[in-house]
């Protein structure tokens, strides 16, 4: 495996875009609310240690108080790049190096879709993170970020309508898709729908929520999914898990 340290001389997308041009990219997402700072450093050294390539810091409820500390400690704990995934304008703080700028593209709330983006842009801005244009579309179940985001949550069974929403991100000019089926979700985002956005767009696409086993990260990844995401299983099983470290692996041998 050749790994390819960020060393900051670059932005985050374009690190992001010189390890996809090697093969499938793994984020690991932290939610502050979920643990200590330290707990989450731990985390972030053994993403580190494992070949993640990316730590994601966000969540949907509750995160900012934890933040700053969190961002701190995982910047001391490890160099990944730290992105963050922000659940609302306070979702954001200087300690980390670029920001999932995302639109909620099928929200029914238009605070989701560019309210939201429009008064947390200055603070970007002011604290000079780089944003990463991002459409994110939440399908069923949908979980904590479908019901606080008001998704109008796309069918599991209706894998053409996602590829229209991700084509209309593309020309929008996003950068990234994010097939997302909420944080915990039973099932990870169908394969039949990760296949139709593959094969009607050219950025690449994220996919997460769900994703607990070696085999599910497989299956997304041959669907056709660039980068996966893994959060709850964390949480779930603890940071140094076999199963964390096969998800991992699985992204990458596909
Ligand atoms: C949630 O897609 C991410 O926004 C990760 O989901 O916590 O289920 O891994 P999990």
């Amino acid at each position: 495996m050749i790994i390819m340290a960020y060393n900051r001389t670059k932005t985050v997308y374009e690190h992001i875009t010189s390890l996809l041009h090697q093969g499938r990219v793994h984020f690991t997402l932290i939610d502050p609310a979920a643990q200590s700072p330290e707990e989450a450093a731990n985390t972030a050294r053994v993403a580190e240690e494992v070949g993640s390539d990316v730590i994601l810091l966000g969540g949907s409820t509750g995160a900012s108080q934890l933040l700053n500390a969190t961002g701190i400690a995982i910047r001391e704990a490890c160099s990944l790049p730290v992105v963050l995934f922000p659940g609302n304008v306070d979702g954001i703080t200087p300690n980390a190096d670029a920001v999932l700028f995302m639109s909620l593209l099928n929200s029914m709330n238009h605070y989701w879709v560019i309210g939201a983006q429009a008064l947390g842009a200055p603070t970007i801005k002011r604290m000079g993170i780089e944003p990463i244009p991002m459409g994110y579309i939440v399908v069923e179940p949908g979980g904590t970020v479908g019901w606080v985001g008001e998704a109008k949550l796309m069918p599991r069974s209706k894998p053409e309508l996602a590829a229209c929403y991700a084509l209309a991100a593309q020309y929008l000019g996003m950068r990234l898709v994010y097939l997302e089926a909420g944080s915990g979700a039973d099932t990870p985002v169908p394969v039949e729908m990760i296949a139709a956005v593959r094969g009607t767009i050219d950025i690449p696409i994220i996919v997460g929520g769900g994703i607990r086993t070696p085999e599910h990260a497989r299956n997304v990844v041959k669907a056709g999914a660039d980068i996966v995401v893994t959060g709850t299983v964390l949480e779930e099983k603890g940071g140094a898990s076999e199963t964390f470290k096969q998800i991992v692996a699985a992204v990458k041998g596909v």
